[in-house]
């Protein structure tokens, strides 16, 4: 894994670690996936959010829970990397175990469901989901809009997050697309 990925991978596993316990629990999945839920104004216990839950449930369960290679029920950042390396560089089609869940955040995302992520969109599920700052959200979503058009498309969107977790290009707009690292 080159050094870029690495510190890549390295600032999303800290994002996706709510708690700040330094590993990974399905606990972090839920609680991102009720941040997103709220700030898309999803009723807590709603049939609605409850898919947003099963949703991140499910990627934590398919993905991040079997890279627990002591089974300690947590996931430390080394297991987290053999994981990442292991089933998803290593692997011809690796990365469509991801698209899934991606799919589903750009849906969640797309919160009138018009195809199209605006800058207010992609920020409220950066923020609110993952912690990101706002001011950096809304330098990703700059960078990403190359086109200034004032939102991205959904395969926009999935070509970002490709680039983020597979590229080693250093140069890429999308390094940017979950803040800075
Ligand atoms: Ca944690
Ligand atoms: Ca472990
Ligand atoms: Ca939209």
């Amino acid at each position: 894994m080159t050094d870029l990925l690495e510190r890549k991978l390295r600032h999303f596993f800290g994002l996706m670690d709510r708690d700040g316990s330094d590993t990974l629990e399905l606990d972090d999945y839920l609680a991102a996936a009720d941040g997103v839920s709220a700030s898309c104004g999803l009723a807590p216990g709603s049939p609605e959010h409850e898919a947003v839950r099963a949703t991140f449930r499910r990627f934590w369960e398919d993905v991040i829970k079997p890279m627990d290679a002591d089974g300690d029920g947590h996931v430390s950042f080394a297991e987290y990397v053999d994981g990442f390396t292991e089933g998803v560089l290593d692997e011809s089609d690796g990365y469509e175990r991801v698209r899934p869940l991606l799919d589903a955040l750009i849906d969640i995302a797309d919160a009138d469901g018009d195809g199209r992520i605006t800058g207010e969109e992609f920020a409220r599920s950066l923020t609110h989901g993952f912690g990101v700052p706002a001011d950096e959200s809304a330098e990703a979503f700059a960078l990403l809009d190359e086109e200034a058009k004032g939102h991205l498309t959904r395969e926009e969107l999935q070509r970002a997050s490709a680039e983020y977790f597979l590229g080693t290009d250093p140069d890429a707009a999308a390094n940017a697309l979950f803040g800075r690292f």
